[in-house]
């Protein structure tokens, strides 16, 4: 770990994005939480920035990435991964592990970010499939006891660089549509979210999508990367402190596809008394699940749980895909009531959102009801 101060100096100029700053250096920001369901697919604008040190300079087409696979190891220019391997695209939601953080915080204070409900987003990625660049270095079949460990160039806070891993039967899946990507929402990448070469990990929680990547390496162990062994893990409820924390490191497994999520985003709170006053209004929110699986249902209720009503779902799916990895926008009119409205999702596998005093150290999602006057 570096003892000088990090240089944030050099950030990118980010007047163009309509983001609250959670944390200046290193630059984290979240849109407002009713500008978030205005599109289905986020506008950079409105997509949230996690980042754990100064984002890096200078790099371009000419960025090597060496891939090593057992006995190979091979460079490739970003330039050339753009030219011999061929384009793919996916439309997912992109979430931090600390997303609804402050919510957690309710029940627990835990360490991080403190993150609203819109440190998540739904856009597009075009890259080349990490599974055509792993068979170029003869990586074709997998083993479930290996992983593919990425590392970044930039230097964090924690450790000298970024770096993370998944488990190589994911990198190898046909249908895992894990890419190595140089575009979001049709644009090169823009460097606060990974120029010139990204990972991005459908299903996955944002950590496992790592930005201006450096290497990639088969590997018989997980990555031993700080973000991989001492965060985004699901500690059990009465640890409390770091020393506490400390037996459990290695007990724990390192969380890989989130679970399922909704959200009441629209209307916010500050939106309440225009609510009490008209009595009819059209709650909005978003809901979503990982490893593929789609939204199935969200229930809202306007009477503290006694009644539920079905939210109707906007989730389009993609044929060319067999999981479905964007998000479900959902909307609902129903009467104020006088309580919050708070949402449940249940995903394509019957998994239900529900509620309890989850309390996750730092990372995992706080998993219980959201209402819009928390
Ligand atoms: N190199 C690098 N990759 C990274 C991070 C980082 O700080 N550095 N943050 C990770 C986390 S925790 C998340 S949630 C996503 C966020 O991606 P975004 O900033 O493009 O929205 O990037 C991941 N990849
Ligand atoms: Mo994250």
């Amino acid at each position: 770990m570096s003892t000088s101060p990090l240089d944030y100096s050099q950030d990118p100029p980010r007047s163009q994005y309509d983001l609250i700053i959670r944390k200046d250096k290193p630059f984290n920001a979240e849109p407002r939480i009713q500008d978030l369901v205005k599109h289905y697919i986020t506008p950079e604008q409105f997509m949230f920035v996690r980042s754990h040190g100064p984002v890096p300079m200078h790099l371009n087409d000419s960025h090597i990435i060496t891939v090593q696979g057992g006995e190979n190891t091979k460079e490739f220019t970003v330039g050339q991964l753009k030219t011999q391997f061929k384009k793919y695209h996916v439309m997912m939601a992109m979430q931090c592990a600390g997303n609804r953080r402050d919510g957690l915080h309710r029940v627990k204070h835990t360490k991080g970010v403190i993150w609203g409900a819109a440190a998540v987003g739904n856009t597009t990625f075009a890259g080349c499939r990490l599974r055509d660049v792993l068979h170029a270095v003869g990586v074709t079949s997998f083993k479930n006891d290996l992983h593919v460990a990425f590392e970044s160039v930039e230097q964090c806070e924690e450790t000298p660089c970024y770096g993370s891993s998944i488990p190589l039967c994911k990198a190898l899946d046909e249908f895992g549509d894990v890419l190595l990507a140089y575009e979001m929402n049709g644009k090169p990448l823009t460097r606060d979210h990974g120029y010139p070469l990204r990972v991005v990990v459908p299903g996955y929680i944002g950590a496992r999508s790592v930005k201006y990547l450096k290497s990639i390496i088969v590997q018989d162990h997980e990555s031993t990367s700080y973000f991989q062994q001492r965060d985004y893990k699901l500690l059990p409820a009465n640890v409390s402190c770091e020393a506490e924390a400390e037996e459990y490191w290695c007990k724990v497994p390192a969380i890989g596809e989130f679970n399922v999520q909704s959200f009441v985003c629209s209307p916010s709170h500050e939106e309440e008394d225009t609510i009490k006053a008209s009595g009819i209004m059209t709650a909005q929110g978003y809901a979503l699940s990982g490893g593929g699986r789609g939204i199935q249902r969200v229930d809202v209720s306007n009477d503290n749980g006694e009644t539920w009503q079905v939210a109707n779902l906007y989730q389009p799916t993609l044929t060319t895909s067999a999981h479905i990895w964007g998000w479900c926008l959902w909307t609902l009119k129903l009467e104020y009531k006088g309580y919050p409205i708070v949402s449940r999702a249940v995903d394509s596998a019957g998994n239900v959102q529900q509620e309890y005093p989850v309390w996750n150290y730092r990372g995992v999602l706080n998993n219980s009801w959201r209402t819009v006057n928390l």
